[in-house]
């Protein structure tokens, strides 16, 4: 058997288990990039934060692999050739885990967990109201691949649910909004709002004052697709005058986020760093090691980002 020299870079803190993975992959060498390799013969790249000058200097290279499912920072790497596709990471293990973190978020708020930790804290016995999941409508920015996967697991606990994406959606249970013209309508009312958008230019900055106004008083906001998305300086007071109720936060314009930063400490920001999710070594490997073998049997890649769209 011919095995594939995948080169893994830009991604040290799961280097380790990666290399334990892909032991069970006798098709893939797995390749820790390091400076001096010899980097002839390498057709694929497994990359996560861009290594200056890396790609370019790949003489072979015929794909990149992109560590996660967003590839903004590699699409704007200029060592990549334009010829080189950039495949985004869609696997099972990453969709999985992140449909974990919206339902556990998604209920935090619902259920306003926050009074019943602090009432316990004070040894105060404190029953509080909440609506049906039917009453309380959410939506879903980004109705991709997490997007997708997220409202069906919430389908499950009825709540009413919206999607809003660039082309319009035909998803049982799902009401589709479609475009920047319907914004304003997917917004208005909405109790809690879940960003699972990538990030490009028309989507920076989309979690701001204006569009929180739309929400009904007291939303909820959860975050987990980038830093950019949210207009950081709009969220504490939109916190401080009860517009948002509360805002779950993955992902920051600044990652790891300044420990003097003012979310760290505010009770009603619940923060996670940037994990979400994370893809899966085994079956994100075994995504890799399939899209490969279609590729040297001639069939195109899947998941191919689309630079001009910018994801
Ligand atoms: P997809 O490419 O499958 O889905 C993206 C969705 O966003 C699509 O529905 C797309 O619309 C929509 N979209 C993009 N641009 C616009 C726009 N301008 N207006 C309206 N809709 C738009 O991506 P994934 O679902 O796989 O991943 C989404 C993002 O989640 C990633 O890019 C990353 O930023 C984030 N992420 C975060 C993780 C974490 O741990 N915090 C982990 C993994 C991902 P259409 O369907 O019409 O093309
Ligand atoms: C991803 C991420 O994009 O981990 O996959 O953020």
């Amino acid at each position: 058997m011919t095995r594939t020299r995948l080169l893994f870079a830009g991604a040290d803190e799961y280097l380790a288990t990666f290399v334990e993975a892909a032991r069970t992959l006798p098709e893939i060498e797995l390749l820790p990039y390091e400076p001096g390799l010899d980097l002839k013969g390498i057709d694929y790249l497994l990359m996560w934060r861009p290594v200056p000058g890396l790609a370019a200097a790949l003489p072979d290279l015929k794909a990149v692999f992109c560590f996660g499912a967003g590839v903004e920072r590699l699409l704007v790497n200029p060592d990549l050739p334009a010829h080189v596709p950039i495949v985004r990471m869609v696997e099972p293990g990453l969709t999985q885990v992140m449909t974990e973190y919206i339902l556990w978020q998604t209920l935090r708020h619902h259920r306003r967990i926050w009074e019943l930790e602090e009432a316990q804290a004070e040894g105060r016995w404190a029953p509080h109201w909440y609506p049906a999941a039917w009453d309380r409508p959410i939506g879903i920015l980004g109705l991709g691949e997490l997007g997708q996967a997220a409202a069906r697991k919430l389908l499950d606990f009825d709540f009413p649910l919206r999607g809003w994406s660039r082309h319009r959606k035909d998803l049982a249970g799902v009401q589709s909004f479609a475009g920047a013209a319907e914004l304003p309508d997917f917004l208005r009312g909405l109790q809690i709002l879940i960003c699972l958008l990538p990030l490009t230019p028309e989507t920076t900055g989309i979690l701001r004052a204006e569009h929180f106004a739309l929400l009904a008083p007291a939303a909820s906001l959860i975050n987990a697709g980038r830093g950019g998305h949210l207009v950081e300086a709009d969220l504490l007071p939109a916190l401080d005058s009860g517009q948002l109720q509360a805002a779950s936060l993955d992902v920051f314009s600044r990652e790891p986020l300044p420990p003097d930063h003012p979310f760290w400490r505010h009770p009603r920001i619940f923060m996670t760093p940037h994990n979400a999710s994370d893809t899966n070594p085994a079956s994100g490997l075994r995504e890799i090691s399939r899209q490969i073998s279609r590729h040297r049997s001639g069939l195109p890649l899947e998941h191919v980002a689309d630079r001009q769209r910018g994801y």
